[in-house]
C-alpha cells in the first residue's frame, strides 16, 4: 500500500463545478496540496493562479496544475470532468459521452493510485459512480458519489425557509437517485426530533399535502431553473463537496446521503444510488436503514430500476 499524503487533494475537471469546488476546498483550510488536472491544461493553471492569489487572505498550501503521475499520493481524487448536455441530445447520449471520459480518466487516476478516496460528482452521477468503481477495481467504500448531498442541502435550505427555521435544525433526506426519480423521505423528516407535520402545525401550516408536493418539486426543478437562469449550478454543490471532504479528512462518520453501489437494501442491489451513510476516512462505512413509508419503498425501487435500465444501456 503506497504512503498517502492525507493533506493532499486532486480535482479532475476544471470548469465552473471543479472551479468553484477548489475554491471551496481551499477556503476550508483542510488540505495544504491541492492538485488541479484538465484536459486543457491552460484552464487548470489559470484556476490554480486565481485561486493561490488568495492565499494571503486563507491557510497556506500548494496549488498546481499538474498530471496523473501528481495525484499518486493523493488522499482524495474528485472526479467533476464531464460534458454538460446540448440542445437536442438526449439523456442517454449525455450518459454515453461521460462513460467515454470516465473510460479515460479513471484507469488513469487508478494506475498512479490505488489507495486514494474516490469522490464523483459529473453527471448522471449514480451511473458515474458504479462506472467509477468497475473501472478502478477500488474497493466500494472508497469509491462514491456526491449523490444527494446537494438536493438535500436544497430540501433542509426550502424547509428552514418555509418554516422559518435554521435550516442546519431541519433533518430529512432526499434519497435514490440525483436526478428525476429522486425522493423525498417525508417520514422520518423532523426539525430537532419533532415529526415534520407536527413542525409545520407549530409554525401554522395546515396544508401539508400542497406544501410537500410544492418543496419536493422546486427541490427537484432548483438545477434546471438555475441552468436556466444562469448556465450552470456550482455554488452549492461546491460547498456539498468541501463538506463531504471535511467528513472524510476529519474522519468525522457524518451521516451525509452519498450515491454508493447498494447491497440488499430494501431488496436493492448492485447499482449505485444515495441512501443516508456514515462517512468517515476510508470513505464510506454502511449506509444507514433510515425508516421509510411503504410508498417511498416503492418510489425508492423505482428509482432503482431506472438507473438500472441505464447500466444495461451503457455499461
Ligand atoms: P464544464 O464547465 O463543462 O466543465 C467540465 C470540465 O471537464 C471542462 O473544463 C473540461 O475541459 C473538463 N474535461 C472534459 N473531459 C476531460 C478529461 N477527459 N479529462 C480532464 N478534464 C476533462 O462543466 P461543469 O463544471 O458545469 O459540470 C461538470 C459536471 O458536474 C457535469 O457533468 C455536471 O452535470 C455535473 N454537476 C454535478 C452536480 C452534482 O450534484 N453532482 C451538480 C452540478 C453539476
Amino acid at each position: 500500500m503506497a504512503v498517502l499524503n492525507h493533506r493532499k487533494v486532486a480535482v479532475i475537471g476544471c470548469g465552473f463545478v471543479g472551479a468553484a469546488s477548489a475554491f471551496a476546498i481551499m477556503e476550508s483550510g483542510l488540505f495544504s496540496e491541492m492538485v488541479l488536472i484538465d484536459v486543457s491544461k491552460d484552464k487548470a493553471e489559470g484556476e490554480a493562479l486565481d485561486i493561490s492569489h488568495g492565499l494571503p487572505f486563507a491557510k497556506p498550501m500548494k496549488i498546481y496544475a499538474g498530471d496523473y503521475k501528481d495525484i499518486s499520493d493523493a488522499y482524495v481524487i474528485i472526479v467533476t470532468a464531464g460534458a454538460g448536455q446540448k440542445p437536442g441530445e438526449t439523456r442517454l447520449d449525455l450518459v454515453k459521452k461521460n462513460v467515454g471520459i470516465f473510460k479515460s480518466i479513471i484507469p488513469q487516476i487508478a494506475d498512479v493510485n490505488k489507495d486514494a478516496i474516490m469522490l464523483i460528482v459529473a453527471n448522471p452521477v449514480d451511473i458515474l459512480t458504479y462506472a467509477a468503481q468497475k473501472l478502478s477495481g477500488y474497493p466500494e467504500n472508497r469509491v462514491f458519489g456526491s449523490g444527494t448531498t446537494l438536493d438535500t442541502a436544497r430540501f433542509k435550505y426550502l424547509l428552514g425557509e418555509h418554516l422559518g427555521v435554521d435550516s442546519r435544525s431541519v433533518h430529512a433526506f432526499i434519497i435514490g437517485e440525483h436526478g428525476d426519480s429522486e425522493i423525498a423521505a417525508w417520514s422520518s423528516a423532523n426539525v430537532s426530533g419533532i415529526p415534520i407535520n407536527d413542525f409545520c402545525e407549530m409554525r401554522g401550516h395546515f396544508d401539508h399535502e400542497t406544501s410537500m408536493k410544492k418543496i419536493a418539486d422546486n427541490v427537484k426543478n432548483s438545477a434546471y431553473e438555475i441552468i436556466e437562469k444562469k448556465g450552470a449550478t456550482y455554488y452549492g454543490i461546491a460547498m456539498s463537496v468541501r463538506r463531504i471532504c471535511e467528513a472524510i479528512v476529519r474522519d468525522e462518520k457524518t451521516i451525509l446521503p452519498i450515491s454508493s453501489i447498494q447491497h440488499d437494501n430494501h431488496g436493492i442491489s448492485d447499482v449505485a444510488l444515495s441512501m443516508p451513510a456514515i462517512v468517515g476516512k476510508d470513505g464510506v462505512e454502511c449506509t444507514v436503514p433510515i425508516s421509510l413509508s411503504d410508498q417511498e419503498i416503492a418510489d425508492l425501487k423505482l428509482s432503482a430500476d431506472t438507473l438500472r435500465g441505464v447500466i444495461d444501456d451503457v455499461l
